[in-house]
């Protein structure tokens, strides 16, 4: 952080206020006060208190209150952390069950333009992007205030989630459970369900070209699959029903994979062709953007070898099963799975990025399903 002079920078944090045990609207009214008359903290904007549905958590939770609030501030991110938690603390606040009913909660949801993931805090907030019961009371304080990562407004965020027919999509390396993920989602939201037309060009295109006995290069063969992959999803036949489309992909994993695969020599004409279909697809409204690590990983791939043949657990990991090694198969994973958190999550804003991702870890892949799940309950 730079400092001006010797005049200490100031700091525009949106607060996100919640309760839903007590006396909620005292809670709140106690606690925005507290703020309010806090050195070293300027209170600029209090939206209004909303009623809304418990999102995650246990079943059973009475509604929540919840609010917004801008603040200017000299405190440093951890400075402005801890002071919410005292205020929590003052406000007799237990933290028994992740998600469960409390008397208040305040979040740091956004610093100035700052991305930070300590132990402690994340900033922007992470699940943010799909929490209506975030947005719409930031909306009415902070309109035009931009999220760092996604570099939309809050406005916009809002907008992103208010589409009629929305498109998730779960991504995530073979062997991530995507199609798992997807599968839950989309019961849960009796939305459209659309799997992979086919694998990744992650290995094996050597093997899948010459059984198909094809004579044409790997690029093309390339842009068949992305058009295979772009069909359900052109945007000149999307649906508008309210129950949404879920995919277990994204099209731009395939220019990513094989960007990340030296069988395949990708050039600008094949950028530019891929592009030409890409565009035409409609960009997820939200990502769900799973995260394995490397001994899942190595635990999925020799599942698949070896016990589960007749499964359909983990399918997508037969691709890399034709490979040398399941070492040589892991790595391979893990550099895309870099590469799609790069792409993704990079704050250097691309054109035709989703503009809200979640990040889950799929290592537990009940536990992700559970946070897939309220992740997209909040768009509602
Ligand atoms: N906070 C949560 C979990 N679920 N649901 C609503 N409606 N409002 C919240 O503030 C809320 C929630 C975790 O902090
Ligand atoms: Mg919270
Ligand atoms: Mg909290």
């Amino acid at each position: 952080m730079v400092l001006q002079s010797n005049r200490q920078k100031v700091a525009r944090c949106l607060i996100g206020c919640g309760a839903n045990v007590g006396a909620r609207r005292e809670q709140l009214d106690q606690a925005i006060d507290m703020l309010r008359f806090m050195p070293g903290i300027q209170l600029m904007h209090v939206s209004q208190f909303l009623e809304t549905r418990p999102v995650g958590g246990p079943p059973g939770q009475p509604p929540y209150l919840n609010a917004a609030c801008l603040i200017e501030t000299t405190f440093e991110p951890i400075e402005v952390l801890d002071m919410l938690l005292a205020v929590e603390n003052t406000l007799q606040r237990s933290r028994e069950t992740r998600w469960g009913p409390r008397t208040i909660d305040l979040d740091l949801l956004i610093y100035d333009d700052c991305v930070l993931k300590t132990e402690r805090l994340q900033v922007p907030h992470p699940r943010m992007t799909t929490r209506r019961f975030v947005l719409e009371p930031a909306a009415e304080i902070a309109a035009d205030l931009e999220h760092p990562v996604s570099r939309c407004s809050i406005h916009e965020l809002l907008e992103n989630i208010s589409q009629r027919h929305l498109h998730v999509a779960v991504v995530g390396v073979p062997g991530s459970g995507a199609p798992e993920i997807a599968d839950a989602v989309a019961d849960v939201t009796l939305s459209r369900l659309i799997h992979a037309p086919a694998p990744l060009p992650i290995a094996g295109w050597g093997a899948l070209s010459t059984k198909q006995v094809s004579t044409k290069e790997p690029t093309e063969q390339l842009l068949l699959l992305s058009q295979k992959y772009a069909d359900p999803l052109l945007k000149a036949n999307w649906p508008d029903g309210p129950h949404g489309t879920v995919t277990d992909y994204w099209i731009e994993s395939i220019r990513l994979a094989a960007e990340n695969n030296s069988a395949i020599d990708t050039n600008k004409q094949f950028e530019n062709a891929f592009a030409s279909i890409s565009q035409k697809t409609v960009t997820p409204h939200v990502v769900l953007l799973l995260n394995v690590n490397r001994q899942t990983l190595s635990e999925r791939i020799a599942y698949r070898a070896h016990a589960a043949q007749q499964s359909d657990v983990f399918a997508d990991l037969v691709a890399v099963q034709t490979m040398t090694t399941s070492d040589q198969g892991i790595a391979t994973l893990l550099s895309l799975q870099e590469h799609l958190i790069d792409c993704l999550l990079s704050t250097q804003g691309r054109q035709c990025r989703p503009k809200a991702v979640i990040q889950l870890d799929s290592d537990d892949l009940g536990k992700a399903a559970l946070d897939a799940v309220a992740a997209i309950e909040g768009i509602s």
